[in-house]
């Protein structure tokens, strides 16, 4: 046994813990560094020019709430905007543990086989929290980590979901910008991120495992039915079996749900991400979907659709956030409260009131 004598005391303990103080020379060096962030002019040269680092800057800026971040971040993507028509946009959803990141790095192992240039997204609120997926997705990513034609954005941290879908949205159209020619974005299964999802991709693919019904995954209904395809992941071993079952399950399933207003009629396919079978077929499924909705103009027309559904999401999110922000609101705000709750107006009344007190204040 140690003698107490050994123990070294708090005063020493503190001396060892104690970080060394910032030097000057360090201070300067931090300084210089953080003066170097590019203009505007620069990032989207560099952007242009499929930069990584660039890419990267303009991406930390639309995901900053510093508002001259975002006025410098609104200003690039003007300018990006239009190099984005060449992409395809496919979000991947399932719960956590399905497979998705294993997917990803197996299916655009492929596609960079076919000589495609890769974005990868992620849109995993509780991300933020655990950081636990992000270290996963790491490690599941071994191969595109390394590869110079993959870009690999973890989750942006945000207080709401709206929030960060708001930046994944700006974030993909930079990466078109980059020229990546597919951009693939992750997201958990389980919340409202994939309505926000499904609201800014082409196609909308879910993972599923074999012999767990959807409550037991905790898939809401709804992200079944928004579905262009479903992917029975883990069809491998043992579970071969089952996940043919579950295809045809699946298939006699989505037979129930209307068709989809593009004509195009929801796939159930089955993969190992871990052995990379099945996923050429799911590629090969991918661009007959790209090909037909083009060619119709489907393809073109949910952009479009897309892009007024975000316009009017965005002056909603600003009205809101220029409403409750108002101190004088506020007060007044808390002031109705009251007394709705105490009957004594009817909360119809007191909102049109409020509402008639702030464009007063406006004017
Ligand atoms: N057997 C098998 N295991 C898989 C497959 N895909 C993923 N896994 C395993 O499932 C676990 C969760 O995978 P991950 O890709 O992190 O799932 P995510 O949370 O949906 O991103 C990991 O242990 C993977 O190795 C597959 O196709 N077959
Ligand atoms: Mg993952």
């Amino acid at each position: 046994m140690k003698s107490p004598k050994n123990k070294p005391t708090l005063k020493q303990l503190r001396n060892l813990t104690d970080p060394p103080s910032l030097s000057e020379g360090a201070r300067q060096k931090v300084r210089s560094l953080r003066k170097k962030t590019p203009s505007t002019q620069e990032l989207i040269k560099g952007i242009l020019e499929g930069n990584k680092t660039a890419l990267a800057q303009a991406i930390t800026l639309v995901e900053s709430t510093n508002p001259d971040h975002s006025q410098q971040a609104n200003d690039i993507i003007d300018q990006c905007l239009s190099h984005s028509t060449q992409s395809i946009r496919i979000g991947i959803t399932g719960v956590p543990g399905v497979g998705k990141s294993s997917f990803i790095e197996s299916f655009g192992g492929h596609l960079i086989s076919l000589g495609k240039k890769l974005a990868v997204l992620a849109v995993d609120p509780s991300s933020s929290i655990s950081k636990g997926s992000i270290l996963g997705d790491k490690t599941r990513m071994q191969e595109l980590v390394k590869n110079p034609d993959v870009f690999i954005r973890p989750s942006p941290s945000g207080t709401s979901i709206g929030g960060v879908a708001r930046k994944t949205r700006e974030s993909i159209i930079l990466c078109e910008a980059a020229s990546y020619e597919v951009i693939l974005i992750e997201t958990v299964g389980v919340g409202q991120s994939e309505t926000a999802v499904h609201g800014m991709v082409d196609f909308f693919l879910l993972l599923q495992l074999a012999g767990a019904g959807d409550e037991l995954q905790g898939i809401k209904r709804g992200i079944v039915e928004m579905a262009d395809a479903i992917v029975i992941n883990k069809a491998d071993g043992d579970n071969i079996k089952r996940a043919q079952l579950a295809k045809g399950e699946y298939q006699r399933a989505l037979h129930l749900y209307p068709p989809k207003e593009n004509g195009w009629v929801p796939q159930v396919l089955d993969c190992s991400s871990i052995e990379s079978r099945g996923i050429k077929e799911i590629w090969e499924l991918l661009d007959r979907y790209f090909t037909e909705t083009r060619r119709s103009g489907h393809f073109q027309e949910n952009r479009r659709v897309q892009n007024r559904y975000w316009f009017l999401q965005t002056v909603e999110d600003l009205l809101k956030l220029r409403f409750y922000g108002d101190r004088k609101v506020q007060k007044q705000l808390k002031k109705w409260e009251g007394r709705v709750m105490d009957h004594e107006i009817s909360p119809f009344r007191a909102a049109a009131k409020l509402l008639e007190f702030q464009q007063k204040e406006l004017k």
